[in-house]
């Protein structure tokens, strides 16, 4: 009996760690995508936690930008020439369906060699959450931590993004509080 509850336990905190809480990331945050202002987007890209079912943006002005979406040696290169899929309306949601790099930059020549590019990493669940033993799990991992404190500037998708983040590391204790005191009861 004992056994068939901890495995139960196990399970439900196995599938509460792999729900995807979907977030939307907007490129650049504030700043939107563009050549102005330097911005860093391998930092900006750094800082985040994607996850599948997640969603990115990109906002910019459609007349002097786009997105593309190429291969990994394309995006070394800044070469533009076939592209994977183009993205032109200025308001660009991608939604993230598989783990990996998904490599993207601006396609007007010149933008991407200025720093127009993300590479946005996918970490797979596995390699974020297989933690081996439940003080350490990937709820409550600092890797969530500097999303949050490098937010440059409040603003009410960063708070909404913050919020949420307090949401899921609350949730991931009580969770993780309650499978402790389930084993501790079967053992
Ligand atoms: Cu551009």
């Amino acid at each position: 009996m004992a056994l068939v509850e901890r495995a139960m336990v196990l399970s439900i905190v196995m599938v509460t760690m792999q729900i995807s809480y979907a977030a939307v990331y907007k490129v650049g945050d504030s700043s939107g995508w563009t050549t102005l202002g330097n911005i860093d987007y391998k930092k900006w890209s750094a800082t985040k936690n994607f996850q599948i079912g997640d969603t990115i943006i990109f906002v910019y002005s459609a007349q002097f930008h786009n997105v593309m979406r190429v291969t990994h040696p394309m995006y070394k290169s800044c070469n533009a020439s076939s592209p994977i899929a183009t993205f032109t309306t200025g308001n660009d949601s991608i939604k993230i369906t598989n783990h990996g790099h998904h490599f993207f930059f601006c396609g007007v020549p010149g933008h991407c060699q200025a720093g127009q590019k993300v590479d946005i990493n996918v970490l797979k669940v596995s390699e974020a959450a297989s933690a081996p033993n439940p003080s350490s799990s990937a709820l409550a991992s600092p890797a969530t931590v500097p999303a949050s404190i490098n937010v440059p500037a409040p603003s009410p998708s960063n708070a909404a993004k913050l919020k949420f983040i307090g949401l899921k590391r609350v949730f991931g204790v009580i969770i993780m509080g309650l499978a402790m005191h389930f084993l501790a009861v079967c053992v």
